[in-house]
């Protein structure tokens, strides 16, 4: 299974807190309708931190994880503790797709 870490939540009225930054997490940018990078490669073991850098809102969604919709400014970060290849899109977007690459 993914690990779940940082993943906010949806209820309630407050924003959900963006995942803190960490040192050693691999980033993808949420900018310009699309990932950046579409695909990522990390070692088993590594967080993955999206950063909404973008002023539409956006989700990140996978059959594995999920986050809110976020605006820029926003964060959802999970790790990955199994290799595999881990498909995800945003769902408000088509086309909008991005790959995690997870090597041993
Ligand atoms: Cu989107």
């Amino acid at each position: 299974m993914v690990a779940l870490a940082g993943c906010a939540t949806t209820s309630g009225a407050a924003p959900p807190p963006a995942a803190a930054p960490e040192p050693d997490d691999a980033v993808v940018r949420l900018v310009g309708l699309d990932f950046d990078p579409r695909t990522i490669e990390v070692p088993v073991g590594t967080r993955v931190r999206w950063q909404w850098t973008d002023s539409v809102v956006h989700n990140v969604v996978s059959k594995d994880f999920a986050s809110s919709r976020e605006l820029d400014g926003g964060a959802h970060a999970v790790r990955f503790d199994r290799p595999g290849t881990f498909p995800y899109r945003c769902t408000l977007h088509a086309g909008m797709d991005g790959t995690v690459v997870v090597i041993p």
